[in-house]
């Protein structure tokens, strides 16, 4: 049997408590153990989206993959990565410390309970799209990124 073929994923980070840089560098160093991680997005400084009034900015980043993985095999990682940052599931839309979120994987579309590949809300959130637009603007236009809710500034690099 052949292997699974190599594609291009894309992985959205946030982090809006606690040392919120400190997370999404070590989130990004755990993606990166495993070897496949083709590119990091500029970091963003991101207005909440839903969840109580009040809460602090998030930062916002895309990691590009290039990899053999299954969409299922990559929310495992998201969600190992969750739990090395201790974040607890609290509260819907609340703060968190780490949030990572399957959010595309070239050629493939998963549509189940607890995964669904596109991210359905992504296409709504200038959060997740203007760094996505910085790896794949082949994948989201310019215009998309305008049409998107949500302020955002970039501010930098990890
Ligand atoms: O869905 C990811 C967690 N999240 C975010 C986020 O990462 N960034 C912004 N700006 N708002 C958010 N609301 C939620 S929930």
């Amino acid at each position: 049997m052949s292997p699974p073929p190599v594609r291009r994923a894309f992985i959205g980070l946030g982090s809006n408590l606690g040392d919120r840089r400190a997370h999404l560098e070590a989130a990004v160093a755990e993606l990166e153990a495993a070897g496949d991680v083709a590119a990091v997005s500029p970091l963003y400084e991101t207005e909440p989206v839903g969840g109580p009034p009040g809460q602090q900015n998030y930062l916002n980043l895309v990691v590009e993959l290039h990899t053999p993985d299954s969409p299922r095999t990559l929310l495992e990682r998201c969600q190992a990565v969750e739990a090395s940052a201790h974040r607890t599931r609290a509260e819907r839309w609340g703060p968190r410390t780490l949030d990572a979120d399957v959010l595309l994987v070239e050629g493939d579309l998963v549509d189940e309970p607890d995964l669904t590949v596109p991210h359905p809300r992504m296409w709504e959130r200038r959060f997740v799209l203007a760094p996505l637009a910085d790896l794949a603007p082949d994948l989201v236009t310019e215009a998309q990124v305008a049409a998107a809710g949500g302020d955002v500034a970039r501010v930098g690099r990890l």
